[in-house]
């Protein structure tokens, strides 16, 4: 199985309500390495960047309010098959149909907007998701 990297960000609500650490704790407890991390206070200019291909969509601007809304995590994960692994430990998009004991279904809030977590959904956007936070120089393999 390939060694991948995935961007995680772990979103305001999940911040706010402490639960950052839980959350490490759960991917790190998977196998999945923690290889970049800093917190951020996202700006409208780069939520919207990062959100780029939902621009438009009915639900872009309160994707952007609540991203900007409190500082994130964002986290460059390296593991195997990271992607779709941290897909898995994170659960459906919406809180409410997420399987019991993913990081949605436990920390996410009351609308899918609120959902706690981002993760990659391809080699693609992970590369692209990554270098959009950190620096080659700043996601060490260990
Ligand atoms: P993600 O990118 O966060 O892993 O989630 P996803 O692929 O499952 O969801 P995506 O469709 O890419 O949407 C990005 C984020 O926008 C918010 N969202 N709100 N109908 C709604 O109100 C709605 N749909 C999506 C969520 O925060 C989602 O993670
Ligand atoms: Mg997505």
């Amino acid at each position: 199985m390939a060694i991948e990297r995935t961007l995680s960000i772990i979103k305001p609500n999940a911040v706010i309500n402490h639960n950052i650490g839980q959350i490490i704790n759960r991917l790190e407890t998977a196998g999945l390495q923690v290889a970049g991390l800093k917190m951020v206070h996202l700006s409208k200019e780069q939520a919207e960047g990062f959100y780029e291909e939902h621009r438009g969509k009915v639900f872009f601007e309160i994707l952007v309010d609540f991203m900007t809304s409190a500082p994130v995590v964002v986290i460059a994960l390296q593991g195997e098959n990271a992607i779709n692994a941290y897909r898995e430990i994170m659960g459906a998009t919406d809180p409410a149909a997420a399987a019991r004991g993913t990081l949605r279904a436990d920390f996410g809030g009351e609308i899918v907007t609120y959902n706690a977590v981002h993760g990659s959904d391809s080699p693609e956007s992970a590369a692209r998701e990554i270098a959009y936070f950190f620096p080659d120089t700043q996601v060490y393999s260990y």
